[in-house]
């Protein structure tokens, strides 16, 4: 539903319809460069992953649910196991949050017509789709890794690993992080110098501080697991001897490399949820934020902070004390910035008029989630409790609670919160609230017996277990809870769906939220705003002089910029006008460079090199093209 607007700026209006306006038909989706439109492919092409993901936990819950179980055999559960690790956090959880939900909403919460890299973007979506490709055809050519997601060595050396499966793992993560940077560059950029002028830093949105600190710590943090992916394929395809004890290379260096990216890791699957909280929160409870600058300094120093604690993973192997000392206390100041923001949501639900209605109701969840979970986090920064219990299905007690409760819950509270902005239809909100619960119920009966039956030892990644432990109750519970959970999921899929095509039509501001996506229509149309909108707090929508003086400027003709493809940049600190860039508009050489980048990695994986090389000349000359002039449009 549409905006009103005044009729004096009508001609202003079509104009910037015909300059945005997208080619029609798959052409158009496979051309685009409109970061909805991107955000858009990237939001299902993560939920079809999730779905892969999901199959892999109830295949590892059926061959769990009793003693001795035949559903899986030792290879099929491990290759089940490390593929549902991999899928999840490297093609699910990071991808939905920085390419669906960072890309839809951040140039709109800061007033952009489009992030500042549009092609990069586009690129960015492409790598995803074609390295989450490459790691299937691994798995359904019978060539899935089966080493665990952090894949230690020696068991992911070509001596323990011989078949293709680490090759496709390692290859895959190198092709996927090539995307997860080009998006965290764009958003980076797009923050500091995309935001309507008048938005200085301390009145962006909090969620934006959120996006700005994942994308910091993904820039940091990828290059450590592309050098260890990097090294591994070095000793398996061309013999070297990086992580090999007997020709002097070193194992730990492997763990080391790992989880210098892998801690930091965490921070970005989790911080985008923090920022979807600082945006549900205010809208449903009708109150700004508490101390919103400690907020944003504590979810930029969470990241920061998260690339110290790294060697907590590895307390179990033979480190120095000193060394085990400082990571345990570095592990447990994390808890701090953690805290500020977990005492800022509770407070500001407590002191405001909270209506519980299903995005509200996914937050509060998440935040009984993220205590129970980060409650066992700093259990385990006690180096003897984390001896006793390293490789236990505590463990995965544990991050199943900080990654599927803390992440994941504000994910799905998210998708209902701006469904009706994306789609211009309401959800059910019955049938939402329905789906919560039972998600929250199946949630707890999965993982949380999972801290017992670790606790009574029980280790991960066991293909199976004997009946005369005391463990098969707490399974049996486990497995029924994750058939609940999957339910619980599907209502939350069946809800949108149908809403889709028969859900009330929604308006700009059905729910009377805080931050300027609910400014422009729903769904947005292709130039996002009409106007350049005012800003003046982190609260634009609640800023009612501002939104009024917005129409003045479109009946006026100022901040309009419609003699082209037109959006405006401002300076990093105080947005201060600084030009007006013209954007690109859609373009083939996204779509045509990931595909020559795919056959450089399908041909090393092949060891074909000269094939290969070819692809590495086609590359370049795509990218030649790229900066040459964009072909005419058919
Ligand atoms: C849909 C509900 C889910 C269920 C029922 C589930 C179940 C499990 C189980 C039983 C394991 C342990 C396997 C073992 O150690 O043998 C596991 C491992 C794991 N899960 Fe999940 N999980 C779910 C969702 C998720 C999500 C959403 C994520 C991340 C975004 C995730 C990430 C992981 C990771 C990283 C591992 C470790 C794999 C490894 O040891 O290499 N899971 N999951
Ligand atoms: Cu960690």
């Amino acid at each position: 539903m549409a905006v009103a607007l005044p009729k004096a700026a009508e001609p202003r209006v079509d104009r910037l319809e015909r300059i945005w306006k997208e080619r029609p038909g798959v052409m158009g989706w496979l051309t685009t460069v409109d970061h909805k439109r991107i955000g858009i492919m990237f939001l299902f092409t993560s939920l079809a992953f999730f779905a892969a993901g999901g199959v892999e936990a109830l295949l590892i819950r059926s061959q769990l649910l009793q003693p001795n179980g035949t559903v899986l055999g030792p290879n099929g559960f491990n290759e089940a196991m490390t593929m549902h690790g991999v899928t999840m956090i490297f093609l699910f959880v990071v991808p939905i949050s920085i390419g669906a939900f960072g890309n839809y909403l951040v140039p709109l919460m800061i007033g952009a017509r489009d992030m500042a890299f549009p092609r990069l973007n586009a690129f960015s979506f492409w790598v995803f789709l074609a390295a989450g490709i490459f790691m299937y055809v691994g798995v359904f050519s019978g060539n899935a890794p089966t080493a665990g997601w952090f894949d230690y060595v020696p068991l992911a050396e070509k001596t323990y690993s011989p078949g293709s499966g680490i090759d496709f793992y390692a290859l895959g993560l190198i092709f996927a992080g090539i995307s997860s940077t080009a998006t965290a560059v764009n958003l980076i950029v797009t923050i500091f110098k995309l935001r309507a002028p008048g938005m200085s830093i301390n009145r962006m949105p909090l969620f934006c501080f959120a996006f700005l600190a994942v994308a910091f710590a993904l820039v940091f943090a990828l290059p450590a697991l592309t050098c260890a992916l990097l090294l591994l394929e070095f000793d398996r395809l061309l013999g070297f001897h990086f992580y090999d004890v007997s020709a002097g290379g070193d194992t730990i260096l492997w763990q080391n490399l790992f989880w210098i990216f892998g801690h930091p890791e965490v921070y970005i699957i989790i911080l985008p949820a923090f920022g979807i909280a600082t945006s549900i929160i205010p809208t449903f409870v009708r109150r700004r934020m508490v101390a919103f600058p400690l907020v944003a300094l504590a979810e930029l120093l969470v990241a920061f902070i998260g690339f110290g604690v790294w060697a907590h993973h590895m307390f179990a192997v033979g480190l120095s004390q000193v060394t085990t000392i400082y990571f345990a206390a570095a592990s447990l100041i994390i808890v701090i910035p953690s805290g500020i923001q977990l005492f800022a949501w509770i407070t500001t639900i407590v002191t405001g008029t909270p209506r519980f209605k299903t995005p509200l109701l996914w937050i509060v969840g998440f935040i009984v989630l993220f205590i129970i979970g980060g409650l066992s986090g700093v259990m385990f920064a006690a180096i003897p409790f984390d001896q006793q219990l390293t490789d236990t299905y505590f463990v995965v007690a544990h991050f199943h609670y900080v990654i599927f409760g803390a992440a994941v819950f504000p994910i799905l509270g998210g998708l209902y919160y701006w469904f009706p902005k994306v789609t211009g239809r309401m959800y059910h909100e019955r049938w939402g609230q329905a789906s919560f619960w039972v998600s929250f119920a199946g949630m707890n009966l999965t993982f949380f017996p999972m801290h017992i039956v670790g606790l009574l030892g029980m280790p991960r990644r066991q293909y199976t277990y004997p009946g005369d432990l005391g463990w098969t109750g707490y399974n049996v519970v486990e497995s029924i809870g994750a058939y609940l959970l999957a339910a619980g999921l599907l209502m939350v899929v069946a809800n949108l769906v149908v809403s889709l095509f028969r859900g009330e039509r929604a308006g700009p501001d059905p729910f009377g939220g805080a931050t300027l996506e609910w400014a422009t229509s729903s769904p947005p149309p292709a130039y996002n705003y009409a106007v350049i909108p005012k800003v003046s707090s982190p609260y634009p929508m609640w800023d009612a002089g501002d939104r009024d003086e917005d129409v003045a400027n479109l009946a006026g003709g100022r901040m309009v910029l419609e003699q082209g493809h037109e959006t405006p940049a401002s300076t990093a600190v105080d947005a201060e006008w600084d030009e007006i860039l013209d954007m690109p508009s859609s373009s083939p050489w996204p779509l045509v460079l990931a595909v020559a980048i795919s056959g450089i990695f399908a041909f090393v994986l092949l060891e074909q090199w000269i094939a290969a090389a070819v692809f590495v000349v086609a590359t370049l000359v795509v990218l030649a093209a790229w900066h040459g002039k964009e072909p005419a449009e058919a």
